[in-house]
């Protein structure tokens, strides 16, 4: 059972090393200042946490170099711990925890912190909806870039265990999320190797083609049914899994992606059950296509809204 949540903790996690462009760094405080905090202000009282250090950005890149083929481990490193530990204390209390990205590296903390955080507090595993256009299950030896932003879920999960020192040392049992309570909704862009990864460790998949022909609705039944009626949920959210026409200022933009009122179904889906536990929210670039950048700003914001029940006027 999982008590109904007081309180809201917002981290910005405004890292962007996990990827090849820069950008993401902006992304929590375009989210926030479009009006975002103060509706969330008037509904929980939030609480905003500006992680400023240590976060890594001062590791420069020639103290960086490459580590099993991942591109600037330390850096992320230090900033996707530091984010896990700040969730961690939100959660272990009984916050509903929102992390803004940043890059989707900064998922290894926001899932590791919260699940940390609920397993002390609630005895309880956390289900982890994922709603992002990838899969974002690269290890070290599978990724085709090396940019962390592509391993989230595989640190995530323990099924990468890639460890060197200062270099996601600090991932122990007690962070990592069950791949049987994990689910992904609205992938359209996996690469062979993350496909046999799935594969092998059975993990559930709702593609974009399984939405276009059953519908979003009966896809959430299924996610519903899947994860269960009782433990929290931590919903994570890569903006790129809109379509580019509502999202173009993100990274690694996938066409034929979730329209927007598809996007606010599912987080709709996940605030009835009263379970939600943790969210966050990746990628969105304010350096990307400068004229969409409020357009990606106002989904991102609606998703938001969506799933933590806020309505404004
Ligand atoms: N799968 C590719 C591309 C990618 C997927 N997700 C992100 N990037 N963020 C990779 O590099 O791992
Ligand atoms: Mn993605």
């Amino acid at each position: 059972p999982c008590e109904t949540t007081k309180s809201l903790a917002i981290i910005s996690a405004g890292y962007c090393r996990g990827a090849p462009k820069d950008g993401t760094e902006a992304g929590p405080t375009a989210v926030l200042n479009s009006g975002l905090f103060a509706q969330l202000q008037a509904h929980f009282g939030a609480i905003h946490l500006d992680i400023d250090r240590p976060d890594g950005a001062d590791i420069h890149k020639s103290l960086d170099p490459d580590f099993a083929g991942m591109k600037n481990p330390r850096a992320v490193s230090v900033a996707t711990k530091h984010v896990s530990e700040r969730v961690y204390e939100y959660s272990r209390n009984g916050s509903l925890v929102l992390t803004l990205g940043g890059d989707h590296s900064n998922a290894i903390g926001s899932l590791t912190g919260a699940t940390r955080g609920l397993r002390e507090k609630l005895d309880s595993n956390v289900a982890v909806i994922c709603v992002d256009a990838h899969v974002s299950i690269n290890t070290p030896d599978t990724s085709p870039s090396g940019n962390i932003h592509g391993m989230p879920l595989a640190f995530a999960t323990g099924i990468a265990q890639t460890k060197g020192e200062g270099i996601f040392d600090w991932i122990e049992k007690k962070h990592l999320i069950d791949v049987k309570r994990l689910v992904y909704v609205g992938t359209r862009d996996v690469d062979d190797k993350e496909k046999e990864i799935i594969a092998t460790h059975g993990i559930k998949v709702f593609d974009m083609d399984q939405i276009r022909r059953n519908g979003i609705e009966s896809v959430m039944d299924e996610v519903m049914n899947y994860i269960g009626g009782s433990i929290p949920i931590h919903l994570s959210c890569d903006i790129d899994v809109l379509d580019p026409e509502w999202a173009p200022s993100a990274g690694h933009l996938v066409p034929d992606g979730l329209s927007l009122d598809e996007g606010q179904y599912i987080a709709r889906r996940v605030h009835s059950t009263e379970r939600l536990a943790a969210m966050d929210l990746v990628e969105v670039n304010p350096s990307i296509d400068l004229p969409g950048v409020q357009r990606t700003v106002d989904s991102a914001c609606f998703l938001i809204r969506s799933a933590l029940g806020v309505s404004y006027e």
